[in-house]
C-alpha cells in the first residue's frame, strides 16, 4: 500500500462485487425500498405522488442492475473483443423504470413489495418523466438499437449528449402549438453515474501551425483552443432476462477551469465566471428536426463535442489494452454514425491519429475507413446537411484542414476513373461550391465509411438510384439495406400487458425474444373464441387511451367508434394535412345527410412542428379548428370525433398503439425513409391504411395484401406525374373534394380568424405541390370506405387484426441488429465470466 501525492490510497485492485447477488424477492425489495426512501432520501411520510417514492423504487432496482452491469463490464474488458459506439445526438428513451424491472425480471416482485405498503407500482410509473432526447423516429430507433443489443448480449455502448432541456413541450393555445422547456432533470433522474473520471477535454476555435519535431517531420498544432470538458454520465442498459447490462454514455459540457485565471487576474472575475456559460451552453438543449433551417453554430458544436469526447474514450479504452499502437484499433472498434449528425467523427479521427498518435496519412485513412459505418435516414435532399466552411474555419480550423484533405485525395480518385469529368467532380465535391460554400456532410459520412445502409429496402434502393448514385457507381460493395424494427419488449410486452397475457397463454413467451414466434397465433386467426378475447382486450385499451384523452383534452370519446390514428412528427411530406381533409369530408357527408351507413369515427392525430416550421404548424391550427367545429355539433355526435392529442411523446404511444385498430401511414411515396410507428401499431394489431412508402411496402408484403388498405400513387407514378400535375382540375372533376375545398375556402372552419388558412388551401391546389395531396385524396377518401366497410364485419376485422400482429415478427429490432452484426459489425455476444 502506498499513499500518492494526491492523498488517495493505493490499494491495489481490488475485485469487488463478489458478495453474492441481491435477492429479487417482494422481501429485498421492500426492504431496499425502505432503506432508500428514509436513509438516503431522508423521507419519512408516504404520499402517492412524491417523486422520492419512485426514485426509491428505482435505486431498489438500480442496485440490482448495477451488481450486472459491473460484471457485463469486467466480462467485456477481460474478453477484450470488438465493440461497437453507436454515435447519436438523439437517443429518445422515455421512461426507464418499468423496462428495467421487466428486463429484470422482478416487477410483479415489484409491484407486491409497494402492495405491502398500500402502494400501485403503476402510479410508480406515471411519476418518471420522459428521457426525451430526441426528436422523433431517429432517435426513437437508437433506443430500441440499445434495448436489442443488450438483449442479443452484443457489446454496443450507445454515445450521446446529455441536454438539459430535451424535446419541448407541447402545449395549445387556442389551437396554436406553444412550446414550453422540457426540465427533465429538475428532480434528478437517479438512473445515471456520473463518471467524472472519464471526463475528456474538446477543443474548439484557435488556429493551425505547422512545425517540425525531434525527428524532422512536419506535424500540426492546434493551438490557442478553447476548450470544454466533456463530463460522461452513464445510464444502465439491461437485456432482457440475461444478466447483461450495456451502457448509455451521455457527455454534458463544463468549462474546463472554474474560471479564466488570466481574465481573473485581469479584474474580470464575474466575467471570467460567467463565461463557464459559454462552455455550459453546448449541451443546453437539443435542435429540433429543421435541417432546412439555417445553420445554428451550437448545433455544429454539439456534434463535434460528441464526436471528439466519443472517440477520444474509444482510444482510452483501446491504449488500456494495447497502448499506443493503434495497428488494430480497426479490428477492435467500429463506430456507427446515426445519421450525418455525427459524420464530423471521421475528420475528428484522422486528427486524433495522426496529431495525438502520430500515424501517417495513409494508415490513419485505413483505420478509419475500416472503422466507420453511416446510416442515412431521409430521402428529402432539403434535409442533407452541410455546414458553411466560414463556420467551420472559425470554429474548428484543424478539422477543416482535413477534410480539404480527404477532399483533395477523393476528387483526385474521381478524376483517375473518370478522366476529365468534371461535372462528376462538381457533383461529387465534399464542398458545394457557391457564395458560401458548405461541405456536405452526408458525402464525407460515404467518403469515410465502410458501410452505407438506409432503413427500408425501398428507400435503400431509392438512395443508389436518386441521392447517392454517383457514389453507388463508384463502390457498390458499400451500399446496403437494413430496415428498421421496434423493440417488442417496449411496444408490446410492456405497453400491452393484457394481450402480452393472451398470446404468451396460447403460444408461450419465446416471443418477447423471438418475435418470429408470433407466427404460431396464425391459427387462432379464425378461432372465434380468441377472436373474442382479442376484441375485448382492444376495447380495454380503447377505454384506458379514452380516459387520458379525457384527462388531458376535456373531451370524451365513445369506445365503441372505430380509432383511427396519426400519430408522428407534423411534416408536409407525412400529410396530416391529406387526413384532416378526410375528417372534413366525413364531416360534410353527416351535413349533407349521407350517413346513414356511416361507421362511427375517432381520429386522432398528436405530433410536434418544428419550432420554426411555420407550414407545420398551421396545419397543427387547422386540425385544431376543424375538431372544434366537428365535436361541438350535435349532429355529429355519435358519428365522428376529431382529437388532436396534446403533447405527444413516447410514453404517450405507449397508451396509443395498444388501442389503435387503424394506422394512418400515408407519407407522399418516396418521401418516408422508413417509419417505425406503422411497426408498433402492427404489433399491436392495428390494420396500416398506407401508401407504397418506407416500410409500409414491408409490412404490406409479410401480412399480405388481404390484411393491408393499400391506396395512392406509387413512387414511379408519383415521378411521371410532376410538371403535369393539375390539382386544379382533380379538385374539379370530383364533386366531394370539390365541396371540401369549398367549405374550406368559405372560412367555415375560421370565422372570426380570416385568412389564416389560405396557405394550406392554396398549398392544396398549387401545381408544384411537392406532396401532392390532391393526387390521392380520392384513392384515399375510397380506401377508408373500404376500410369502415371492413370494420362492420366484426369477424373479418378481427381475423386481419390477429394476423397484424402474428406477422409483425420481422419488425423485431432483433432482427435488425443481428442483420447489423452480420453484415457490418461482426461481433462476438458478450460471455458473461461464471462464478
Ligand atoms: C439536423 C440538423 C440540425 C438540426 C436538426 C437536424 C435533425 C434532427 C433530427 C434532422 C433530422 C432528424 C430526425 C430525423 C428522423 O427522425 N428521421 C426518421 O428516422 C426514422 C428511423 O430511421 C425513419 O423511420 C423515418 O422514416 C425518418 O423520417
Amino acid at each position: 500500500m502506498s499513499v500518492r501525492s494526491d492523498e488517495t490510497i493505493d490499494v491495489g485492485e481490488i475485485e469487488l462485487l463478489q458478495a453474492p447477488d441481491l435477492p429479487m424477492t417482494a422481501d429485498a425489495i421492500l426492504k431496499d425500498f425502505t432503506h432508500y426512501f428514509g436513509r438516503m432520501l431522508g423521507r419519512r411520510t408516504i404520499r402517492t405522488k412524491s417523486p422520492f417514492l419512485y426514485q426509491a423504487v428505482v435505486y431498489a432496482a438500480r442496485d440490482r442492475l448495477m451488481e450486472r452491469w459491473n460484471k457485463t463490464r469486467m466480462a467485456a474488458e477481460r474478453a477484450d473483443t470488438r465493440r461497437v459506439s453507436y454515435l447519436s445526438l438523439e437517443f429518445l428513451m422515455g421512461r426507464l423504470l418499468r423496462n428495467a424491472l421487466l428486463n429484470l425480471g422482478i416487477e410483479d416482485e415489484t409491484n407486491e413489495a409497494l402492495q405491502r405498503i398500500g402502494l400501485d407500482l403503476e402510479d410508480v410509473y406515471d411519476r418518471e418523466h420522459d428521457a426525451g432526447l430526441g426528436n422523433g423516429g431517429l432517435g426513437r430507433l437508437a433506443a430500441c438499437f440499445l434495448d436489442s443489443c443488450a438483449t442479443l448480449a452484443l457489446p454496443v455502448i450507445g454515445y450521446g449528449i446529455r441536454y438539459r432541456y430535451g424535446m419541448f413541450r407541447q402545449h395549445l393555445e387556442d389551437g396554436y402549438q406553444v412550446e414550453e422547456p422540457d426540465p427533465w432533470l429538475r428532480e434528478g433522474f437517479p438512473w445515471e453515474i456520473e463518471r467524472y473520471e472519464f471526463a475528456q477535454i474538446v477543443k474548439f476555435g484557435g488556429h493551425t501551425s505547422t512545425y517540425r519535431d525531434a525527428q524532422g517531420k512536419t506535424r500540426v498544432e492546434w493551438a490557442d483552443t478553447h476548450d470544454v470538458l466533456a463530463i460522461p454520465y452513464d445510464i444502465p442498459i439491461p437485456g432482457y432476462q440475461n444478466d447483461i447490462v450495456n451502457t448509455l454514455r451521455l457527455w454534458s459540457a463544463a468549462a474546463t477551469d472554474e474560471f479564466d485565471l488570466e481574465e481573473f487576474n485581469a479584474g474580470g472575475y464575474t466575467d471570467a465566471v460567467a463565461s463557464k456559460n459559454l462552455a455550459e451552453n453546448i449541451t443546453m438543449v437539443l435542435y429540433p428536426n429543421t435541417a432546412t433551417e439555417e445553420a445554428h453554430e451550437l448545433r455544429l458544436r454539439q456534434q463535434y463535442f460528441l464526436a471528439s469526447a466519443s472517440l477520444q474514450d474509444t482510444l482510452r479504452n483501446y491504449t488500456s489494452h494495447h497502448g499506443n499502437d493503434v495497428t488494430t484499433f480497426a479490428d477492435k472498434h467500429c463506430f456507427q454514425l446515426n445519421d450525418t449528425h455525427p459524420a464530423i467523427a471521421v475528420p475528428e479521427l484522422l486528427r486524433l491519429l495522426i496529431d495525438e498518435f502520430h500515424v501517417d496519412w495513409d494508415e490513419a485513412w485505413d483505420i478509419t475507413i475500416r472503422t466507420m459505418a453511416y446510416t442515412n435516414h431521409t430521402l428529402l435532399p432539403e434535409a442533407l446537411e452541410t455546414w458553411p466552411v466560414s463556420m467551420f474555419r472559425r470554429l474548428l480550423p484543424r478539422i477543416l484542414d482535413i477534410i480539404y484533405e480527404i477532399n483533395a485525395r477523393f476528387i483526385e480518385d474521381i478524376s483517375h476513373r473518370w478522366p476529365g469529368d468534371n461535372d462528376r467532380i462538381r457533383r461529387m465535391s465534399l464542398i458545394q461550391e457557391g457564395s458560401e460554400p458548405a461541405i456536405r456532410m452526408s458525402y464525407l459520412a460515404i467518403v469515410g465509411s465502410f458501410s452505407v445502409n438506409g432503413v427500408a429496402a425501398l428507400h435503400s434502393k431509392l438512395l443508389t438510384e436518386g441521392l447517392f448514385r454517383d457514389f453507388a457507381e463508384l463502390w457498390p460493395h458499400k451500399f446496403n439495406n437494413k430496415t428498421n424494427g421496434v423493440t417488442q419488449r417496449r411496444w408490446l410486452a410492456a405497453c400491452n400487458p393484457k394481450l402480452s397475457a393472451l398470446i404468451t397463454e396460447k403460444i408461450g413467451p419465446a416471443w418477447i425474444t423471438e418475435l418470429a414466434e408470433l407466427k404460431k397465433l396464425e391459427k387462432f386467426a379464425d378461432d372465434r373464441e380468441f377472436q373474442k378475447e382479442w376484441s375485448s382486450i382492444k376495447l380495454a385499451n380503447k377505454q384506458r387511451l379514452a380516459k387520458d384523452i379525457e384527462k388531458k383534452t376535456g373531451l370524451d370519446i365513445p369506445t365503441g367508434m372505430l380509432f383511427d390514428v396519426q400519430v408522428k412528427r407534423i411534416h408536409e411530406y407525412k400529410r396530416q394535412l391529406l387526413n384532416a381533409l378526410h375528417a372534413v369530408h366525413l364531416y360534410d357527408r353527416i351535413q349533407r345527410g349521407d350517413s346513414a351507413d356511416m361507421v362511427p369515427r375517432a381520429i386522432i392525430i398528436g405530433g410536434k412542428a418544428a419550432p420554426g416550421y411555420v407550414m407545420a404548424k398551421n396545419v397543427i391550427k387547422f386540425i385544431n379548428n376543424v375538431a372544434r367545429v366537428i365535436n361541438s355539433d350535435p349532429a355529429t355526435r355519435d358519428k365522428l370525433r376529431l382529437i388532436f392529442y396534446p403533447d405527444y411523446n413516447v410514453s404517450a404511444m405507449e397508451l396509443i398503439c395498444p388501442a389503435a385498430e387503424l394506422s394512418e401511414q400515408i407519407s407522399t411515396a418516396g418521401k418516408e425513409a422508413s417509419g417505425t410507428g406503422n411497426m408498433k401499431f402492427m404489433m399491436n394489431g392495428a390494420i396500416t391504411i398506407g401508401t407504397l412508402d418506407g416500410a409500409n411496402v414491408e409490412i404490406r408484403d409479410a401480412v399480405g395484401a388481404d390484411n393491408f388498405l393499400l391506396f395512392g400513387l406509387t413512387v414511379d407514378e408519383i415521378n411521371e406525374r410532376r410538371g403535369q400535375y393539375d390539382p386544379q382540375a382533380i379538385i374539379e372533376a370530383d364533386e366531394d373534394f370539390h365541396r371540401v375545398m369549398r367549405l374550406l375556402g368559405s372560412g367555415f372552419f375560421n370565422h372570426f380568424e380570416p385568412g389564416i388558412f389560405d396557405s394550406i388551401t392554396q398549398s392544396i391546389r398549387e401545381p408544384s405541390d411537392p406532396w401532392m395531396t390532391a393526387a390521392d385524396f380520392r384513392s384515399f377518401v375510397d380506401t377508408q370506405k373500404r376500410a369502415s366497410e371492413t370494420y362492420k364485419d366484426r369477424e373479418r376485422w378481427m381475423r386481419m387484426s390477429i394476423l397484424n400482429t402474428a406477422r409483425s415478427g420481422q419488425f423485431s429490432t432483433d432482427r435488425t441488429m443481428r442483420d447489423y452484426n452480420d453484415d457490418i459489425w461482426n461481433l462476438s455476444p458478450i460471455q458473461l465470466i461464471k462464478q
